[in-house]
């Protein structure tokens, strides 16, 4: 601890408010996250903050330390998912705060609400470049990576500066916040009573947006006119928190509809509307694409390409409460600018008894290639490869979540993520929280530490061997709170597959490949948990149903074949590797 660090550090009796009549930059912080809210802080302590966790428990809030603050942050950014509300992540200035700004980066780009709050050097000596400890322009480096970034250099500020934190994540599109705080700051003394008149309770954060009528009207004509509609549900719908009126539309409109990844469960994907086994046909087939709350990004092939059949062949509709979204990667027939639950209304009401569904010889001929592929995965998961493939091991996890649809999944790596995405059907709103819209590894552990303390429902996380050992000293902290998780870790022994070798004949492994039949169960044995070993899908089963009745933090080791991944999942398009082998592949032909 520094001197200056000492004398900003009160005396341990002012956590009790009947003995202050002087308040400070501690209890003015935590006081005005409370006014707002807030019930829980992921943090990792240390200089400057500290105190400020401890104050803040003693204050009844729920801190949470985590190992590394990256954890801490994406639990942040999927509670601000999952609770329409910012997430706080805590921590300590330069390298905490780097640890932490990949998360808001990733909060930000998920368009989730979260606030990163990190200690900070002073200003007068980083901005002189003097070298203090742990000496960083915190928020200049923040700024770019983030929907808003403020410093709170007086006491009397504090109010202001977290009102406006808490109104920047959550307005318009949601995103995330940084919030600088100079160690300085949190001693600073002032009047308790004029503390707190300066404290700003904030009114109406994400207000109502409503499409015009003009527009709307514009979007029933367009709907009305597709002879082959398809909806795209995306996170953005799932995290509105509209999910009567979303229903409600879709089957109104009748129309089918594809779930991304988080959106899935927004209606239960065995809904006779869903068209995710279909996918492929409906992409290229329909003539009209209705989006609510997702974009034409890089997971949606940018609205053009192969997969989405004939150039100009789709219309598009879209619902967004960005309007710069809108036109971002295709002409957008028929802009919604507005909130879910208010364009989603706006529509219901403006379409009247008279609306036509589409044919039967669409949505029919969707149904019939749905059941098709249904019948089709559901012999490949009945499976009793030894050791387990993919589909033998998913099988299992599929039927416990049916079993028990209140349990959120969360999921990451790349054929664990890409097969479970395809193969475990979710059933309710909010259910499945993975790695968003970056494909970020690492984001398992602390989805599910949030996921498990935001709602109180079960929580099964299926990881990648490669995903898990991003985040996986979080085992401990799962068992420090005693979390009703069970981690799955899909062992293939390597990124992608186990079975890559060095082609130089060198004695390294070849870089995509780990230890040989590790045993990651242990890890979790090691903190008190409960850990399995699983190499039948019976093992497995029995494993995930025990840990998610008893609620015991539980790791299951399921060993899957070496041989079973594909080379980066299903987006192996993307690698830069493939487009050099279709070039080799090309002059080989011309040449022939
Ligand atoms: P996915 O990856 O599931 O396709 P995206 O993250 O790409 O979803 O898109 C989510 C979209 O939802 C963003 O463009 C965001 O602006 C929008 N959005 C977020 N919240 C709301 C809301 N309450 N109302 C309308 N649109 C929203
Ligand atoms: N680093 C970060 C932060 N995000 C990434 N997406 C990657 C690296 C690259 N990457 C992927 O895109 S998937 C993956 C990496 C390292 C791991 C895949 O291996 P896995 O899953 O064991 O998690 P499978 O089942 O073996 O495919
Ligand atoms: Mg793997």
């Amino acid at each position: 601890m520094t001197p200056s660090d000492t004398a900003a550090t009160l005396d341990a009796e002012s956590t009790d408010p009947a003995s202050r009549d002087l308040t400070d930059g501690f209890h003015l912080l935590i006081d005005a996250l409370k006014l707002n809210g807030v019930e829980t802080i992921y943090n990792v302590p240390g200089i400057p903050i500290t105190d400020l966790g401890r104050y803040a428990q003693a204050e009844g809030l729920r801190v949470l330390s985590f190992r590394h603050e990256q954890s801490a942050g994406y639990a942040a950014a999927a509670a601000g998912f999952l609770t329409k509300k910012p997430g706080i992540c805590m921590t300590v200035s330069a390298p905490g705060f780097l640890n932490g700004l990949t998360a808001l980066a990733h909060a930000t780009t998920n368009c989730w609400p979260m606030i990163l709050i990190s200690g900070s050097s002073e200003r007068e000596v980083v901005d002189l470049q003097q070298g203090d400890y742990e000496e960083m322009d915190q928020l200049a480096i923040a700024r770019p990576h983030c929907k808003a970034a403020y410093r709170i250099l007086h006491a009397r500020d504090i109010g202001v500066g977290v009102a406006r934190a808490i109104r920047s994540a959550l307005t318009g599109r949601p995103g995330g916040v940084y919030l600088d705080i100079p160690g300085a700051l949190l001693g600073q003394v002032m009047d308790e009573a004029e503390g707190a008149a300066s404290l700003i309770k904030v009114v109406d954060p994400a207000p109502a947006h409503f499409p015009g009528p003009d527009a709307v009207a514009r979007a029933v004509e367009v709907l009305q006119g597709a002879k082959k509609p398809l909806i795209i549900l995306g996170k953005g719908a799932a995290y509105a928190q509209a999910d009567e009126t979303v229903k409600r539309l879709v089957e109104t409109l009748g129309f089918p509809y594809l779930p991304m990844s988080m959106a899935k469960g927004l209606l239960p994907d065995t809904h006779p509307l869903c068209a995710s086994a279909a996918r492929s046909m409906v992409l290229k087939e329909a003539d009209c694409v209705f989006l609510i709350g997702a974009r034409l990004n890089w997971l949606l092939g940018h609205g053009k390409g192969k997969q989405w059949g004939e150039p100009g062949s789709k219309t598009f509709v879209q619902i967004d409460i960005e309007p710069k979204e809108i036109d971002s990667n295709q002409p957008i027939a028929a802009p919604l600018v507005g909130d879910i639950e208010s364009c989603c209304t706006a529509l219901l009401d403006a379409i009247g008894d008279d609306w036509q569904k589409p044919s039967e010889d669409w949505t029919g001929g969707v149904s019939t290639k749905v059941k098709g592929n249904v019948e089709k995965m559901s012999s490949q998961l009945r499976n009793n490869s030894n050791p387990m493939n993919y589909y033998a091991a998913l099988g299992v996890l599929k039927k416990a979540i049916a079993d028990r649809p209140d349990t959120i999944l969360a999921n990451e790596g790349a054929n664990a993520l890409d097969m479970t995405r395809s193969i475990v059907d979710i059933h309710k709103p909010r259910k499945r929280i993975d790695v968003g819209t970056w494909g970020i590894m690492g984001v398992g552990m602390g989805n599910a530490i949030a996921a498990a303390v935001e709602t109180g429902c079960p929580v099964l996380a299926v990881e990648g061997d490669s995903a898990f050992g991003f985040c996986g000293m979080e085992v401990e902290t799962i068992c420090r709170y005693n979390l009703p998780i069970c981690i799955v870790v899909m062992n293939n022994n390597g990124i992608y597959r186990g079975d890559d070798v060095n082609k130089s004949g060198g004695s390294d492994p070849a870089p995509t490949v780990f230890v040989p039949d590790a045993r990651y169960d242990r890890m979790m044995e090691a903190f008190g948990g409960h850990g399995v070993h699983a190499t039948t899908p019976d093992e497995l089963g029995r494993a995930v149903e025990e840990a998610l009745s008893s609620g015991r933090p539980t790791l299951i080791n399921a060993v899957i074949d070496p041989k079973a991944g594909k080379e980066s999942g299903n987006i192996g398009s993307l690698n830069p590797q493939s487009v050099v082998a279709k070039m080799r592949e090309q002059a080989k032909i011309g040449a022939a």
